[in-house]
């Protein structure tokens, strides 16, 4: 990452994002499809890496969830196969790629969003999406260096 990029970081990442595109959309083939939309929007991949999240990691990532009931499955299943890890760049990043990605549970998603055309499993919801500056920044953290990460 560069210095502007890193200086924008410490202010906050509001033209950036942090996605993953979780273990059973990977399973299914859907990595492409996923990317199409992103791109399609006219968002950029700016960092991207196909990994396995250890447990203290995924712990990391859903810490504002550690004491709900579905903590555990949660882990479990981010942890249980590969993940694609992207950062991505466009104007008001956060805002249009949750836009993107639909409400949490796929059941209830509006078609036309990620969730709701590819998904039904809440826990297996196909994306995960940053919600705000801050979880932007903590959360690309866990994945990606800054020498990682495009200018
Ligand atoms: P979202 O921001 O839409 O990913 O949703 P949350 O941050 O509220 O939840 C994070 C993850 O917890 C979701 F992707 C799926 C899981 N979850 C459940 O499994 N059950 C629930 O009732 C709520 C969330």
């Amino acid at each position: 990452m560069d210095n502007s990029l890193r200086a924008e970081s410490e202010k906050g990442m509001k033209d950036h994002t942090f996605i993953i595109i979780k273990p059973n959309a990977v399973k299914r083939g859907l990595i492409g499809k996923i990317i199409a939309r992103i791109e399609n929007k006219g968002l950029k991949i700016i960092a991207l890496k196909l990994l396995r999240l250890t447990r203290s990691q995924a712990e990391n990532l859903y810490e504002m969830h550690r004491n709900k009931p579905f903590f555990g499955y949660l882990i479990n299943h981010i942890t249980s196969d590969f993940i694609v890890a992207m950062v991505i760049e466009g104007k008001e990043a956060i805002k249009v790629m949750r836009k993107m990605v639909g409400t949490t549970n796929p059941t209830e998603a509006a078609f036309g969003t990620i969730r709701g055309d590819f998904g039904l499993s809440i826990t297996e919801n196909i994306i995960h999406a940053a919600d705000n500056e801050e979880n932007t920044l903590r959360e690309m953290k866990i994945c990606f260096t800054s020498e990682e990460i495009l200018s």
